[in-house]
């Protein structure tokens, strides 16, 4: 089985079918951002899904009051979204809200350099939300393999961490997965690249190699 997530970070619905056409075969799932759905719809999330049948993964880092959070929440996941990425900051009813309509990834540190300044300083107080709460998993950055390894000591051994960063931020997929990520989450290493569906089996390849030795 494959631990490889897509993020389809492209505006073009035709575009964004043919990448995840062409990469389904190597991919464990399909995130979805703010770039593709502005630019096609919130329909793309439902044709992704019955073109690839695939999960997709809603990455739209929601971080609103309860009730703002259940009514964007609720539209989403009606269009097809097997999961939301939620922000924990906003606090647990927020969070709450949207794991009541369906299955939910906390975001408890994240990939950029600038997540030093807020996000790090608190990510021991989103580990205990996430440990409070059990939702499906937390986002945590394959920049930073050290963090990983630091969140999935204090994580409960059932909630998933899904790692964005490898390839064009710079994380190395196999170190990630060594240090106990159990998803990788790529972007412009596979879309940017001359051939998203070799770009995609190589990385699937490197993964696989990796869990082996
Ligand atoms: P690439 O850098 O192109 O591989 O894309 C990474 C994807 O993961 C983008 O969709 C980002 O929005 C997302 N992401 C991060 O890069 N860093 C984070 O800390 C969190 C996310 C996310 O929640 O997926």
């Amino acid at each position: 089985m494959s631990r490889l997530i897509l993020a389809l970070d492209v505006y073009e619905r035709e575009k964004a079918l043919k990448i995840a056409r062409e990469t389904g075969d190597f991919l464990w799932g399909i995130k979805v951002n703010w770039p593709l759905i502005l630019g096609s719809g919130i329909d793309i999330v439902g044709e992704l899904k019955e073109e690839t049948g695939l999960p997709i993964i809603a990455d739209l880092k929601l971080a609103d009051i309860p009730n703002t959070n259940r009514l964007i929440a609720g539209r989403v996941f009606e269009a097809g979204a097997d999961y939301i990425i939620a922000h924990g900051f906003p606090g647990s009813d927020s969070v709450k809200a949207v794991m009541e309509l369906g299955e939910t990834i906390i975001v408890v540190e994240m990939s950029h350099p600038g997540a030093g300044e807020f996000i790090q300083p608190v990510t021991d107080r989103l580990i205990e939300l996430a440990n409070e709460l059990e939702p499906f998993g937390v986002i945590a950055p394959a920049t930073r393999p050290e963090r990983v390894r630091y969140i999935r000591k204090k994580l409960r051994r059932n909630i998933k961490i899904l790692t964005p960063g490898v390839g064009a931020q710079g994380g190395k997929a196999k170190e990630v997965l060594k240090a106990g990520a159990d998803y990788i989450i790529v972007g412009r290493a596979i879309y940017n690249s001359g051939n998203p569906r070799k770009a995609a089996e190589n990385l699937w390849r490197e993964m696989n190699a990796g869990t082996e030795g």
